[in-house]
């Protein structure tokens, strides 16, 4: 084809393990607190589950993400980062790191550039797109484990690819939305479906 294909990949819950490290550093900082296992996990945001199990827990919740080294120290997810590289090295292909950084600016930001150059290398870091509003950016695919994407602009570009989480993966969703089930599924199949 003519026309070059364009990848946006999310990073938290796709190629950077959120709940883990959550579960992980919540329950050192909290080992008296009530905890919610990944096999439990329901919803996309965190604090919102955790603040229906006890108030006080949606600011416990918020607390962990909110402190320094929390998005560096996330473990990649098996296979993320091989296969963000290998498609970044594909003919006619343009990958970008798609990520919602939070609104407590202090850690986050930074770290996620630090994460990028980490584990795919500093020339990737010219691949990062910080947005909160992933509707305002064109591409012809957006891999993402959040089941709603929506933002100011009503038609986006993309084709919302749902990545399997373990907040997702009991979530019936409509039939015309396909799912990436883990890195080990057909990523390539899905890109190639898009191909002019
Ligand atoms: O930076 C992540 C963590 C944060 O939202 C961002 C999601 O970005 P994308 O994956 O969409 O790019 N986040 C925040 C909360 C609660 C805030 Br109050 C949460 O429960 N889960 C979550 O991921």
């Amino acid at each position: 084809g003519k026309r070059r294909l364009r990848v946006l990949v999310d990073m938290d819950g796709v190629i950077a393990d959120f709940e883990g490290g959550f579960l992980k550093k919540y329950r050192a900082r909290y080992p008296e607190a009530p905890f919610i296992s990944l096999d439990q996990r329901r919803g996309f945001w965190v604090s919102t589950q955790y603040g229906q199990l006890r108030s006080d827990l949606c600011e416990k919740a918020i607390s962990i993400w909110e402190s320094k080294d929390f998005f560096m120290d996330l473990e990649p997810l098996p296979g993320g980062v091989e296969a963000v590289r290998e498609m970044a090295k594909m003919d006619d292909t343009d990958v970008f790191i798609c990520t919602s950084p939070i609104k407590h600016y202090k850690h986050c930001p930074y770290e996620k550039y630090a994460w990028v150059e980490k584990h795919l290398g500093h020339d990737f870091l010219e691949q990062v797109i910080l947005t909160r509003d992933k509707t305002l950016i064109t591409g012809d695919i957006l891999i993402d484990d959040k089941p709603d994407i929506i933002g100011v602009e009503s038609q986006p570009t993309w084709e919302h690819i749902l990545f399997t989480a373990c907040h997702n993966k009991h979530l019936v969703v409509e039939p015309s939305q396909r799912r990436l089930l883990s890195w080990t599924d057909d990523w390539r199949a899905i890109l190639d479906s898009k191909r002019q």
